[in-house]
């Protein structure tokens, strides 16, 4: 007499499920459990538990139902729109199986005299795809749909499940969930030029990512310092400019395995080819592409930016880009245009001509201006959309009304965001989150406390801001260093832009997000602490 419980849900967030009761309507008083009562001494709780980020609607009620060890299961609804042949479905479930019965706690027990199934014992989730059109081969998106609905029963799964100390059995309340982004584009960068990050660290980071709904891996993948990128086009970009030609490079097959590892958690992979400045360690294995600097009459031997004046560059960065548009099937790639340093420029007389036959003046912003714009023509005819940094839109740079223009100048970046989407482009923030900076103290609570749409502007304006992108940038990360600083602090960020304008709550924040950190600590992932306390499985 199974009643299935229904929950509605795009085949992307597959990080919630559905739940089935053994049968409702035997349910028993004294199967009731709260949470787990030492875990609310550690620090105060939350009535939303250890829910990151808060879903859009939630509502818990205080009946609890055990699951099910042996028998528990989760599978396809009989209406869902995908079925077994879903991978990325059938993927899901068996990581969720594991999140929700695996770990520490379920393989310590064993059934006592206590353990009896009953009418509070949970024993399937069933998850029902809504959507017909749903492409389970297919990349995530901008626009895809990120909703989900949760009835009758748990919450984010995985989540919520408090461990009963005394059966070794985990305990879920009932709950009602109605949840969307609030923002579509939550991503983390990444930047494993400074230092390369081997591949197990950027996908166990993946895995902490959809733990979090961030949906974006900005993967500012090559700069100045070494160029680990293997270009088919070009083997010798990363052969010359790598920090190692055969360690510290990511070949074909391992970009392959990130974009797949992240695409079945619903995280888009867009890189970032940040030119025309940022890139030294690409002159190692393309000569001619920099431009050569000069003291006085002389060539100095050191490189400055991308010539912009060469046509070779061009066709290079034809070749160069229609690789990349084939390798990384996101609809957008990052292409920089950030801090480029004049001083080269100036001291090279070949451009102070081309500069007087452009009639560009002493304005090397328009010389900027005019390496960029031919980029961009460049990569519209691959196919891609772009995005860039503020500097690009900041020069007057005519762009495509998809663009996504990234702020990220800490100072006036207000007046920035209502800059851009007055001139009617999408934009994303991440002045404020820069990750790598680090202070004593709790700064997650300055991360938490940004709010995107604070600046001056039209409802039609507030629309164009799509989201944002805490930043971590490599100058002092690498795989020793890289999970305890991003996280939780990124937590901050991933709730900010999920979740609903009017969760600001820092105690409330404060109670869920250190019961949130142990979770992840329990999964493996070495998040650092908020503040002093302990977690509930470190006297397991
Ligand atoms: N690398 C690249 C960086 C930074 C940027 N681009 C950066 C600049 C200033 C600060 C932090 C990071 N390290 N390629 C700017 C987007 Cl404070």
């Amino acid at each position: 007499n199974n009643t299935p419980v229904i929950v509605s849900y795009f085949y992307q967030t597959v990080l919630v499920l559905l739940g089935v009761f053994g049968s409702c309507r035997g349910l028993q008083p004294d199967y009731t459990e709260q949470g787990d009562p030492e875990l609310q001494s550690a620090s105060g709780s939350s009535k939303y538990g250890s829910l990151w980020p808060l879903p859009q609607k939630v509502q818990i009620s205080d009946v609890s139902f055990r699951l099910s060890v042996s028998g528990f299961r989760i599978r396809d609804a009989k209406e869902s729109s995908a079925g077994p042949s879903c991978s990325l479905l059938q993927n899901a479930y068996r990581r969720y199986y594991e999140y929700i019965l695996g770990g520490a706690g379920v393989k310590k027990q064993k059934p006592g005299k206590n353990w009896r199934s009953g009418p509070s014992e949970l024993t399937e989730l069933q998850v029902w795809i809504t959507s017909p059109d749903s492409d389970c081969d297919a990349f995530p998106s901008v626009t895809s749909d990120e909703s989900y609905t949760l009835l009758h029963l748990v919450s984010n799964i995985g989540q919520p499940s408090y461990f009963n100390h005394v059966y070794f059995q985990k305990s879920i309340n009932s709950s009602v969930i109605s949840d969307f982004p609030r923002f579509a584009h939550r991503g983390i960068l990444l930047d494993t030029s400074r230092h390369f990050l081997p591949i197990k660290v950027i996908l166990a980071n993946l895995e902490t990512m959809a733990m979090n709904k961030f949906n974006v891996f900005h993967w500012h993948i090559v700069d100045d310092p070494s160029f680990p990128y293997l270009s088919r086009t070009f083997p010798q970009l990363s052969q010359q400019g790598a920090y190692h030609p055969y360690t510290h490079v990511y070949t074909p097959a391992d970009v392959k395995m990130v974009i797949e590892f992240a695409r079945l958690r619903g995280i888009r992979v867009i890189p970032e080819f940040d030119t025309p400045g940022h890139t030294q360690s690409w002159g190692k294995g393309q000569p001619d592409l920099l431009t050569p600097c000069y003291s006085g009459s002389t060539p100095s031997g050191t490189f400055g930016p991308v010539n912009p004046i060469l046509n070779t560059t061009y066709d290079f960065m034809k070749q160069f880009f229609t690789e990349v548009s084939t390798v990384f099937p996101d609809g957008y790639v990052h292409l920089g245009g950030d801090e480029v340093d004049f001083s080269c420029w100036k001291s090279n007389p070949d451009i102070k001509k081309f500069m007087d036959q452009q009639g560009f003046g002493q304005d090397y912003s328009k010389l900027e201006s005019f390496y960029i714009q031919k980029l961009l023509d460049i990569v519209t005819t691959t196919k891609k959309g772009y995005m860039i940094w503020q500097e690009v839109f900041d020069n007057g740079v005519k762009l495509k009304p998809d663009t996504v223009v990234h702020v990220w100048i800490g100072g006036g970046s207000n007046e920035e965001m209502g800059k851009v989407t007055a001139a009617g482009y999408t934009t994303i923030l991440s002045a404020p989150w820069y990750l790598d900076y680090i202070s004593t103290g709790q700064d997650w609570q300055k991360y938490y406390k940004v709010e995107p749409l604070s600046f001056n502007g039209t409802e039609a304006q507030k629309k164009l801001v799509i989201g944002g992108e805490a930043c971590l940038w490599g100058e002092y990360v690498d795989a020793t260093n890289l999970t305890p600083r991003l996280w939780p602090r990124a937590s901050a960020v991933a709730e900010r832009l999920w979740s609903s304008k009017d969760v600001k709550d820092i105690s409330d924040a404060y109670n869920r997000l250190t019961v949130h950190r142990c979770r992840m600590v329990q999964r493996g992932i070495p998040a650092e602490p908020l503040f002093y306390g302990f977690c509930p499985h470190e006297y397991k």
